[in-house]
């Protein structure tokens, strides 16, 4: 009975502390295009551009990257911005604060560093196993999705 009950509070936390950013899945779209155009397509397609809010989606993300067969000296646009307030990073998939989950974040070395007052889109670096800079939204890079099932 003791057991039971430990399974049960067990299952009971999990439900609590995973994001249902479970259930997402994504795609990768290797096209280049600036970052407010990889926000348009990816609701062109029934999604929104990705947010990465925990470790896992992290990991999911850089996976499919991976399979998709792309170099990993590229660069993938996600929805993290401070277009609106410098320094104040939000994802616009989420409607939330980049880090709210336990204040996880996963930028480079060194980054966001806002170089030349123009950096205030996010994209995953290839060379870094998808670790974050902040890059300017005009540039024109890959992209990835997500989708709710
Ligand atoms: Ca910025
Ligand atoms: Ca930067």
């Amino acid at each position: 009975m003791f057991p039971k009950l430990v399974t049960l509070a067990v299952i009971g936390l999990m439900l609590m502390v995973v994001p249902p950013a479970l259930t997402l899945r994504y795609t990768v779209h290797n096209t280049k295009v600036i970052f407010f155009e990889a926000l348009h397509q990816c609701i062109k397609n029934g999604g929104y551009l990705a947010a990465v809010e925990t470790p896992y989606q992290a990991e999911q993300i850089w996976t499919a990257i991976k399979n998709s067969g792309a170099s990993t000296s590229q660069v993938w646009w996600v929805s993290g911005t401070d277009l609106g307030i410098e320094g104040s990073w939000l994802w616009l998939s989420r409607n939330k604060a980049v880090g709210t989950i336990r204040g996880w974040t996963n930028w480079m070395d060194g980054e966001p560093n806002n170089s030349n007052n123009v950096e205030h889109c996010m994209s995953l670096n290839g060379s870094k196993n998808g670790q974050w800079n902040d890059i300017s939204c005009e540039a024109t890079q890959f992209y990835v999705c997500e989708y709710t099932y």
